[in-house]
């Protein structure tokens, strides 16, 4: 099947292919230098919406492993294209220096012509030319042509006779040239798996935060949550804070923006008594707070994932709000991030709001808004802007991104408790403990009960302990003995002594409501 040199040079190709869109990743990680991105944006761009519509209710989130799975394939399609020309001219010349060299040099010219970064485009060009380099055999190691090995063949590709799939006669050294593509094909797949595991481990944030006295005044803090939580018998469940690598993350676009912090700056603009500007120097000059701050989106579904805690470090913004003296008539401000969102709410719930360059004691991520991101209080998760750039006090109230969409997102978050997978843990006695979290804003969680019988009776679960922060989940544990299939459900009361709405809705404009149910047992 890999016989003739064609077929060799397009197998080698492809390899070489996947191997460019490999480094590329490595080089850059998920960024907008990485050559995917620009295909990936054209693809998002060029889909019809009724497409996007259709694609986001049958496919969900696995819509966008869709879409990017179509990127990467054209992409690699793409280099593989290049490296195969690289190839067939090198036949012509029979020299290995020409192939790599043109595999090489088309795999740099393609990766800067989508990214526009030059030296970025080395990562994608290298492995091109590795590949192509190493696979490289001359047109005569297939022989029928060449009766004997010309000069230029490689050592292994040996005179020995090798037996077709159909048993007929090969001639020499057709063994060993198919051994050796498919050793370089193999090498190839294994710098692409390297490659993505390699990246995937870097990308779990753990730069400290930029003075030791911060870094430590966030560990404090980080302790303190620790010893308010509760033990929770399951391995698998978050306890107070959730780890940078695994608390949820919700963007418009596929690729985060890079900015750094020296290039970072955040504009006031509009129905201000005077614009502003604000470094990040002048930022993180400011009087600085470490607060455990929750998020939850209001796209989730009931028990869905979307709820997470953190402890972030940043500066309050009312001061910085107050030195501008918005003028609008309707108290309201349009915020912007470097990826294109945007979000709209009153001022005075923006006035609550903090600023944060930290995230459980080390630098914000980049997934989650480098170097500055928006937290409000209490708010649904979607006004917490990531790698904001701009806030705009507007005159007259105008739609957000997911506003525009059909959402009704800016508002307070709806109380709830969680009974996730991991928080049903059979304790080996006949007992089970079911754990979670239950988050209310900043009305605060006063009571998370548990009914074992479907909601005919009820047991108040126990509580971590409650915390000065405004705007913080509480953990919840209950273990039962159960005797065959029990229904569980489980409800908060908020801060105000309100319970959590029963009634059932989804998502959608609001946020979903209701009680979580689960069969155990
Ligand atoms: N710039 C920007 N900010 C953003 C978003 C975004 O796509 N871009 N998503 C919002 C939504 S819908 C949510 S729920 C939260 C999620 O924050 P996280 O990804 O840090 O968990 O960020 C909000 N801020
Ligand atoms: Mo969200």
């Amino acid at each position: 099947m890999i016989n003739g040199p064609k077929r060799r040079d397009a197998l080698l190709a492809a390899a070489a292919g996947a191997a460019a869109v490999a480094g590329s990743y490595l080089a850059t990680g998920w960024t907008p230098s990485f050559v995917v991105r620009p295909v990936d944006q054209a693809i998002v761009n060029l889909t019809p919406g009724p497409v996007v519509t259709f694609a986001i209710a049958t496919f969900g989130d696995a819509g966008h492993l869709i879409h990017i799975g179509m990127a990467v394939a054209a992409v690699a399609g793409l280099f593989g294209a290049v490296a195969f020309a690289g190839l067939r001219v090198a036949a012509r010349t029979e020299r290995r220096a020409t192939a790599a060299a043109a595999a090489g040099g088309g795999a740099w010219l393609l990766a800067a012509a989508l990214t526009g970064v030059s030296i970025g485009a080395l990562g994608a060009a290298l492995p091109a030319a590795a590949v192509v380099g190493a696979g490289w055999l001359p047109p005569s190691a297939d022989g029928p042509a060449s009766p004997s090995p010309s000069n230029s063949a490689p050592d292994d590709a040996s005179d020995r006779e090798g037996i077709a799939a159909d048993g007929s006669r090969l001639p020499a050294g057709v063994d060993a040239v198919r051994r050796r593509t498919l050793g370089v094909v193999a090498g190839a797949l294994g710098f692409v798996v390297a490659a993505a595991g390699g990246r995937r481990l870097s990308a779990a944030g753990d730069d400290p935060l930029p003075d030791a006295p911060r870094s430590e005044g966030a560990a404090v803090r980080l302790q303190e949550l620790d010893a308010a939580g509760l033990a929770f018998e399951s391995d698998d469940l978050h306890d107070m804070v959730s780890p940078i690598g695994e608390f949820y993350n919700v963007d418009i676009a596929e690729f985060d923006p890079e900015v750094t912090a020296a290039e970072w700056s955040l504009t006031f603009t509009g129905e201000t008594e005077t614009d502003r500007t604000v470094t990040f120097d002048e930022l993180v000059d400011r009087p600085v707070e470490h607060r455990a701050i929750t998020l939850r989106c209001v796209g989730e579904d009931l028990n869905g994932r979307k709820l997470d805690n953190a402890v972030w470090t940043g500066t309050p913004i009312r001061p910085l709000i107050e030195s501008v003296d918005p003028q609008g008539e309707c108290d309201c401000a349009m915020l912007r991030g470097e990826d294109g969102y945007y979000v709209q709410f009153p001022v005075d719930v923006l006035a609550e709001g903090f600023l944060a360059w930290g995230m459980n004691g080390k630098e914000l991520p980049s997934g989650h808004g480098h170097p500055v991101r928006v937290l409000i209080p209490g708010h649904w998760g979607e006004t917490n802007v990531k790698w904001l750039s701009e806030i705009e006090l507007l005159s007259v109230e105008d739609d957000g991104y997911w506003e525009e969409r059909g959402w009704e997102g800016t508002g307070e978050v709806k109380t709830v408790a969680k009974l996730w997978d991991e928080g049903i843990t059979e304790l080996g006695d006949g007992r089970v403990e079911l754990a979670g979290h239950a988050y209310a804003g900043t009305r605060g969680v006063e009571r998370v009960e548990v009914s074992t019988d479907g909601g005919d009776s009820w047991t108040d679960a126990a509580l971590s302990d409650g915390l000065p922060d405004a705007d913080v989940w509480r953990q919840w544990r209950h273990v039962f003995e159960p005797d065959g299939e029990h229904e569980v459900v489980v409800r908060a009361t908020d801060g105000t002594g309100a319970l959590q709405s029963g009634e059932e809705s989804g998502s959608v404009p609001s946020g979903a409501s209701g009680w979580v149910r689960r069969t155990v047992g």
